[in-house]
């Protein structure tokens, strides 16, 4: 017979396993002989049992994670913009690969992607002996989507030209579908893009770097594929690289260079080669400070028994996002180099590869945006609160809507700048075009950035606390896009960059934009289209009247330069959106995207002109606004 006590104990064990109440009543009640004083802590007990909290339970509500499906049957724009410019043949041929590729990124490689960022890289700097070995360590998965980006030809697909010009929106679709799930292997590969971009232009002047890199870089065997750096930050800055760089470069004998000199932010250190700036030093010992001082070089970064090519890793950087990247501090002690560019024609030359590397991060800052979207969309038919599903609040839908205005509007612009490379690629581009990509690469880059970050933030909120949550993967959606507004020129470094543009070709930049601008809207019939088309036309003849009036007055220009560039990035996306709307494939979603992206300001200069902003004073204003209250007055002399 069982003693009250330890039917009790027993009850409680049966309750921790969770056995139902009427397996006690079978296997107790009914055999034991109870005191009736304990009936009521029995009763008690099992009353314990109905409560979903009580011992080892944790509630019976387990929230439904957000699932991607495949990403690119989840993106209507990409897929109505392939469909609406890329040839049918094309189109046939590319689309299996991309519906492909949009499962692989959804699964395999999301979770790779999770992996790279749990498996930080690191830096053994001495052997257990002693010796100075500078070895990086990558994880598995990071190494993995080297293998990956091979395979899947993501550099290879654009310079294969297997489909002319078209091999360029081909190649970038898949990056664009691969780069919210590469654990930031997008960045080496937005590089190696790049160098194969200078390399490709460079042609039969340098045989050697065909066959040695080339052939490397745009291979789709992962056992030869190689991945490019760009060293262009040194210590006294990375957007002020004229006057910054003070690595110096010595001719040798064979013709090679021997490179000397500290790289602030080599962002993913692991690259097989790199391109990198320096100082050719003369026979006195001489360098040329300035632009006019720089030249490019070629550089691998092993020699060919392994070791470093006379580089010291100094440290990783600790950073606040993309901590999936080995980015290093390196010291350059007799580096071997060949020199690509003419000397003294450094930056030129780079712009090149810039041109690249920063489309590439517009692309990262449109799929950030993308990713983000689709989870919070997905979130939104899991969720339940105050008794709804969220997708049924059209206050928490709203929010999602704006979020993919954005979206599509970052990734439109991404598409025709692609198309308009891929036509230099292919050396078909006509003044237009180049003019075109001229001013359409500093404005995506600039203004994507920022976008990124808004829906990034916007929609971490739409999960509410588990968006702030490490291990849901979301907070480094936005801790990496924070990035992208900083790396590859700043807002400003860019804004300054399309003033540049527009005054290096007189004006001709502008006349490219305003006259496309007024081609694409001539044809747009759609009564619903009418006035956001209008209003695209009237904010482009805006824009350039501000530059007319100011163009003798550059401080003006400077002041208004990034208000101006806003504008410029809006009004063109506008008649991007608005265009592809009035299209036969233009959806009803197409029109509303396009009537919504149009409501904004698209002449935020003209407004903020009109409101004083550019005065005379504005810059002191500024000024003493900003240093009110400074205490260390000896330095504001
Ligand atoms: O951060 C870095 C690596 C990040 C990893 C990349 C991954 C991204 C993808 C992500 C995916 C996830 S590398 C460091 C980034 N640093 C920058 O981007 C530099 C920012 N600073 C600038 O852009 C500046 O504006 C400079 C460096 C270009 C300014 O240099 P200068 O020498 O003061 O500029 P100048 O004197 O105006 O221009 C010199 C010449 C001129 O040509 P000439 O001599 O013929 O008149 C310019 O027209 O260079 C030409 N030039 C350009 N040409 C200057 N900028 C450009 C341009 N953008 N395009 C064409």
């Amino acid at each position: 017979m069982l003693s009250c006590r330890t039917l009790l104990g027993n009850l409680r064990q049966l309750h921790q396993c969770c056995i139902s109440k009427q397996a006690f009543h079978r296997n107790y009640y009914a055999q034991s002989y109870l005191c009736q004083q304990h009936i009521p802590q029995i009763n008690n007990v099992l009353r314990e049992q109905e409560f979903p909290f009580a011992c080892a339970r944790h509630g019976t509500f387990i929230q439904e994670e957000p699932q991607l499906g495949n990403q690119y049957l989840e993106d209507p724009l990409l897929q109505s913009y392939l469909k609406r410019h890329v040839p049918e043949k094309v189109f046939k041929a590319i689309q299996p690969d991309l519906i492909k590729f949009g499962d692989r990124v959804a699964g395999e490689m999301y979770q790779l992607g999770r992996e790279c960022e749990i498996q930080e890289p690191y830096l053994e700097q001495y052997s257990a002996w002693g010796c100075r070995i500078d070895q990086l360590v990558t994880g598995p998965a990071w190494r993995k989507m080297h293998d990956i980006s091979a395979e899947e030809g993501l550099i290879a697909i654009a310079y294969e030209r297997e489909f002319a010009e078209w091999s360029r929106v081909y190649g970038m679709a898949k990056l664009y579908l691969n780069c919210p799930s590469s654990g930031l292997y997008s960045c080496p590969l937005a590089m190696t893009d790049g160098a194969a971009k200078i390399i490709e232009s460079l042609g039969e002047a340098m045989p050697s770097l065909q066959e040695q890199a080339f052939m490397r870089l745009t291979s789709r065997d992962p056992q030869k594929f190689w991945t490019s750096g760009q060293w262009m930050t040194e210590k006294r800055g990375g957007s002020d690289v004229a006057n910054g760089t003070e690595t110096v470069a010595v001719e040798q004998a064979d013709g090679s260079y021997r490179l000397y000199g500290y790289k602030w932010f080599s962002s993913a250190t692991d690259a097989d080669m790199t391109f990198t700036l320096a100082r050719v030093v003369d026979k006195h010992g001489q360098t040329v400070q300035g632009t006019k001082g720089l030249s490019l070089f070629y550089m691998e970064v092993h020699k060919e028994d392994g070791s470093l090519n006379g580089i010291e890793i100094v440290k990783l950087k600790n950073k606040l996002g993309t901590r999936q990247l080995p980015t290093a501090e390196l010291l350059l002690d007799g580096a071997v180099a060949w020199m690509t560019s003419d000397e003294g024609r450094g930056v030129p030359a780079i712009s090149n590869m810039l041109k690249i590397t920063r489309m590439h991060n517009s692309l990262a800052a449109a799929s950030s945006m993308r990713r983000m979207v689709n989870l919070a969309r997905d979130y939104s038919t899991r969720r339940k609160a105050f008794g709804r599903t969220l997708k049924n609040y059209p206050l928490h839908v709203r929010t999602l809507a704006s979020m993919e205005v954005e979206a599509r509007g970052a990734l439109i612009l991404c598409l025709e700048n692609t198309r308009l490379l891929g036509r230099e690629d292919c050396g078909i581009a006509d003044d237009q075009d180049e003019n075109l990509i001229r001013l359409l690469v500093p404005l995506s880059k600039l203004y994507s950035g920022k976008q990124a970050l808004t829906v990034a933030t916007e929609g971490l909120e739409s999960f509410g606390g588990q968006g702030y949550i490490e291990d849901t993967g979301l907070p480094s959606i936005l801790r990496d896009a924070q990035v992208l507004s900083i790396w590859e020129g700043t807002t400003n470094i860019l804004s300054l960059d399309v003033l540049r543009a527009i005054a290096k070709s007189r004006g001709e930049v502008l006349t490219a934009f305003v006259q496309d601008v007024a081609s694409r809207m001539s044809h747009v019939s759609n009564p619903h289209l009418e006035k956001s088309a209008e209003k695209v036309v009237n904010a482009s003849q805006a824009i350039v009247q501000f530059v007319q009036k100011n163009a003798t007055n550059q401080d003006v220009l400077e002041l208004a330069a990034r208000d101006l560039a806003f504008s410029l990035c809006r009004t063109y996306t506008g008649a991007l959106l608005v265009d592809h709307a009035a299209s036969d494939l233009g959806s009803a979603q197409d029109i509303y995207t396009a009537k919504r992206w149009c409501e904004k300001d698209l002449t935020l200069m003209v407004t903020n002109d009109n409101s004083g902003h550019y005065g005379n004073k504005t810059s002191s204003l500024d000024f003493d606004l900003v240093f009110d209250g400074y205490t260390d007055r000896n330095r504001l002399k």
